[in-house]
């Protein structure tokens, strides 16, 4: 059902230990990716809105004569979208919004001395290009998480794309054209994979170039983010999901189990790991295991998720060398149910969301916490962060002097001008106080 990596004894004190290393992460091949995806995007570099339609009939299955998504068919169907569905994601939308308008920064102005004025000014980006994968499961929440934090922070100009589905026409999961109405997005196209991406990277048809793609998905997807990058601003990169669960032996064994299987969901490929320094809770979630899975819906695709090598519980001596753990671990997703749950997720170092103690389920953050779910995978939390308000807004300096406060600080420049050998820049200084030119 799931393996088991047994690091007991193997605390550090017979030198140093790479936990990374032992610990079970999918092998998502980007770089090979890349290789297949270069032609697509050479292409709608190349060809615009014919290659996106190519590319649409040949990996979509759907033959379509433009990939513009009309504002009749999104309003129809947030018409027809189920109430119950409407009402949730509204309340999604509300959670999300309020925290994404508290973390809104501000532009901070600091007067480094008298008349120097140096503002630092937060500038959301012109145009942003979201993308909402559709995949095994369509993602209605993924609309969510992209455009509310693109909206707060002042983006001008949304585009959302995501791939066509055959049973529906064509055009994108009718709940994902419903949250687009519901939230006021009215480019939408029709779009998916690594073509998607390019469309958004270099135009075509009647999308325009954007400044930012964000958005999860598949490895085609994360290939073209990554061969785009420094054409467009990228997010970070999003992948297959991953869950990691630190407990110790006052988890609940069932409640452990639901979240690794509610993860495990998504892909085959999906990553659910255990941490934990009780041999007996291992054991339970086992039990746990062997009893929900073939009661899920998904089974199959659960059972491959969790009996793969990106899966799997890892036993340790203590807490400690737990938090050591998945801090190397650097998981998208990380739950603590140990007794002191708070303490421990305040040592967390690397994960793209921590969820603290029981009440605090992954899925929740999924759907509704007012967390954004559009987080780094594949251990790139160590370096980047998830989707949130920041994510959609640029700074820039602004340096405002007076004569006087430029004057004080010349010397400083021109001796250091002079240092770099440089010293036009100090006269670009100077020739402004000499009184007497
Ligand atoms: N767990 C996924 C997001 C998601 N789950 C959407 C359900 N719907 C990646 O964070
Ligand atoms: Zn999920």
């Amino acid at each position: 059902m799931i393996r088991r990596i047994d690091l007991r004894a193997t605390d550090g004190s017979a030198g140093p230990v790479d936990y990374r290393a032992v610990v079970p992460r999918a092998e998502l091949d980007v770089e090979a990716a890349a290789h297949l995806v270069r032609p697509v995007v050479d292409a709608v570099r190349d060809r615009g809105l014919e290659a996106v339609l190519e590319y649409t009939a040949q990996f979509d299955g759907v033959d379509l004569d433009d990939v513009v998504v009309s504002r009749e068919v999104m309003a129809r169907a947030l018409e027809e979208l189920d109430p119950d569905v409407r009402a949730a994601l509204e309340e999604s939308v509300r959670r999300l919004r309020a925290t994404c308008e508290a973390e809104l920064e501000r532009d901070v102005t600091t007067e480094v001395a008298a008349g120097a004025v140096v503002t630092h000014r937060k500038v959301p980006m012109d145009r942003v290009g979201l993308y909402v994968p559709g995949g095994l499961a369509p993602l209605v929440s993924s609309v969510v998480m992209n455009v509310v934090p693109a909206q707060v922070a002042g983006v001008g100009s949304i585009a959302l794309a995501s791939p066509p589905q055959k049973d529906h026409g064509g055009l994108p999961e009718p709940t994902i054209m419903a949250a687009c109405a519901l939230l006021g997005v009215d480019e939408v196209y029709s779009v998916g994979g690594a073509q998607a991406i390019a469309m958004f990277g270099h135009g075509a048809g009647s999308c325009r170039k954007v400044d930012l793609v964000t958005g999860p998905g598949n490895v085609y997807v994360a290939a073209a983010k990554r061969l785009l990058r420094g054409v467009v601003g990228i997010d970070s990169e999003a992948g297959t999901t991953e869950i990691a669960v630190l407990a110790d032996d006052s988890a609940d064994a069932g409640h452990v189990a639901a979240d690794l299987i509610s993860q495990a969901e998504h892909d085959p490929a999906a990553a659910s790991v255990l941490v934990t320094d009780s041999e007996r809770l291992a054991d339970d979630v086992v039990v746990q295991l062997e009893k929900q899975v073939p009661a899920t819906r998904h089974d199959q695709r659960v059972l491959t998720a969790l009996g793969g090598p990106q899966s799997g519980i890892v036993l340790v001596d203590d807490v400690d060398q737990g938090l050591d753990v998945v801090n190397a671990y650097a998981a998208e997703h990380l739950e603590i149910h140990t007794r002191d749950a708070r303490a421990h997720a305040a040592r967390v170092r690397n994960a793209g969301a921590v969820f603290v103690g029981p009440w605090a389920p992954v899925s929740l953050g999924d759907y509704a916490a007012g967390s954004n779910h559009v987080l780094p995978t594949a251990g790139c939390a160590c370096h980047s962060s998830g989707l949130s308000v920041r994510a959609f807004l640029r700074s820039m300096h602004v340096v405002d002097y007076s004569r006087e406060a430029l004057a004080e600080v010349a010397g400083h420049v021109t001796v250091l001008a002079e240092a770099e050998d440089l010293p036009a820049h100090g006269r670009a200084v100077s020739i402004r106080l000499d009184d007497d030119r």
